[in-house]
């Protein structure tokens, strides 16, 4: 018979996080208890992995008990003391108190806490931009009040304006994101899409070309950001390009937002003085739950805070309550530590690729990631190492590299990023170790040929011995710096 957590013989002795985690799993147990393994099998997995994935942290146990609570049961439609649902009053408090920790933090003029993802965000951004620079003028050009007064004649007039915008943002193989007019996204759809690139050589972004490609264009929206781009962006640079064209320049900071919120990103690099609109997600090097906001110019308020209705449908409470307690955290000076340290990892493990021969897209890092060309380094595709890398218990992505010939499933790269890992503890005498274990590993890997002669592009022709030497090698060096410490399930 298990004994309940009350009935625990060592209950004094265990941390609170250990005593609510027992009791949730307690409580889930009742309900499906294969739910209950998945959840202690993936902290068992976590827990034993070298966590690689540079869009991936550890959040704070604070951070995962605000999310799970019956802040959940309440509908928010419209946004703090402006609400189409009565009973808001705690929700107006934490949502209100959640923007203004996000202002404060990046000393924004206005902050959105809603979006459900960094997706979400830039939908809502889009949307917002659109009818700021189109529909809302055009409604006051025909002397109505909102848009709601307008004939089908004139909605229609508005949608087809909508749809012969233009959109510019890096493309996807250029280490930009879906979201930024990828064609398999929304975002293609909703505006035309123009892409720029990064120089094929240096593989860095090419100002002056960006330029003369926006003149040309005129995009309504200008986005800068990224998801696999290793380099700092000269946002001085970018808003030059969106006044030299007209456009709104819209910031998308998922990936690099904990490094504004650590001050590691000053002058130049900060986009927040230059930048109309900040997108971010939470929970990348913010380390906060899985979410999304928006940051933006006093200007676009009005417009950004009807992210519900026009992308969303009620807000997540208990998602702004996570959001919150996330910021409170960034607010430590411990977070400003953490933020220097996500850079000097990454830029060491750089630095060990380049020694030990490995080619890295851009030649290193100045952020959280790093993007090692596999396909020149070693000859396998990035499911290659990709694959190989997971059964050695160490998580990372394949990833497209600059005009990749082995195109957006197969890949050329592996995307590698230090933030999951420097909240662990792991520093910067870990990186080289981590750098030369996964060099040896895929220095000893081939392509698998079958009985063709054919060459795979997903199987590897591996010694077992070498799988079996890094699995050990993992496991060592992941006993030093356990996971979560102080929740024991
Ligand atoms: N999936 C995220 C990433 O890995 O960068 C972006 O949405």
């Amino acid at each position: 018979m298990i004994k309940t957590i009350l009935e625990r013989d060592d209950l004094q002795t265990l941390s609170v996080e250990s005593i609510a985690y027992l009791a949730i799993m307690e409580i889930l147990e009742k309900k499906d208890p294969e739910l209950v393994s998945s959840l202690k099998k993936e902290l068992e997995d976590q827990r034993n992995s070298l966590k690689l994935i540079a869009s991936e942290n550890y959040s704070s146990i604070a951070v995962q008990m605000a999310m799970g609570n019956y802040l959940t049961d309440k509908y928010a439609e419209g946004h703090p003391f402006h609400r189409f649902y009565a009973g808001c009053d705690n929700i107006d408090s934490i949502e209100s108190r959640a923007c203004d920790l996000a202002k404060k933090i990046f000393g924004a003029e206005h902050a959105y806490v809603q979006p459900h993802s960094g997706a979400d965000a830039n939908l809502i951004a889009y949307w917002a931009i659109l009818i700021k620079r189109i529909e809302a003028p055009f409604v006051e050009q025909l002397g109505k009040k909102n848009v709601a007064q307008l004939s089908n004649e004139e909605y229609e007039e508005v949608r087809r304006l909508f749809s012969q915008q233009k959109m510019m943002g890096l493309s996807l193989d250029a280490g930009g994101h879906l979201t930024h007019g990828s064609r398999v996204n929304f975002s293609s759809k909703m505006m035309k899409n123009i892409s720029y690139g990064v120089d094929p050589k240096s593989g860095l972004l090419d100002y002056a070309k960006i330029k003369e490609q926006a003149i040309k264009e005129k995009p309504a929206i200008l986005v800068a950001g990224y998801s696999a781009y290793p380099r700092l962006i000269d946002f001085e640079k970018m808003r030059d390009i969106a006044d030299s064209c007209g456009a709104t320049l819209l910031v998308d900071m998922a990936h690099f937002a904990g490094l504004v919120a650590g001050k590691q990103l000053k002058g130049k690099y900060n986009p927040m003085p230059y930048a109309d609109v900040v997108t971010s997600t939470t929970h990348k090097t913010l380390r906060g739950p899985r979410g999304g906001i928006i940051l933006c110019k006093e200007e676009f308020a009005p417009f950004i805070d009807k992210g519900c209705p026009y992308a969303i449908g009620g807000p997540l409470p208990h998602i702004m309550a996570a959001k919150l307690v996330a910021f409170t955290e960034c607010l430590n000076p411990e977070f400003e530590t953490y933020a220097q340290d996500v850079i000097l990892n990454a830029k060491t493990m750089a630095k060990r690729f380049v020694e030990r021969g490995a080619i890295l897209v851009t030649g290193g890092t100045d952020n959280h990631l790093l993007s090692v060309d596999v396909m020149q380094s070693f000859g396998l595709t990035g499911r290659q190492a990709e694959s190989l890398l997971s059964r050695c218990k160490i998580t990372v992505n394949r990833n497209s590299v600059p005009m990749d010939k082995n195109g957006a499933w197969y890949t050329s790269g592996i995307r590698l990023g230090t933030p999951a890992l420097t909240t662990r503890g792991l520093k910067k005498s870990e990186m080289v170790l981590i750098v030369d274990i996964i060099f040896d590993l895929l220095a000893a890997a081939k392509p698998l040929v079958n009985s063709e002669g054919v060459k795979s592009k997903a199987k590897v022709d591996i010694d077992e011995k070498v799988v079996n030497k890094t699995i050990e090698a993992v496991e060592t060096l992941l006993e030093k710096f356990v996971l979560y410490p102080e929740i024991l399930i």
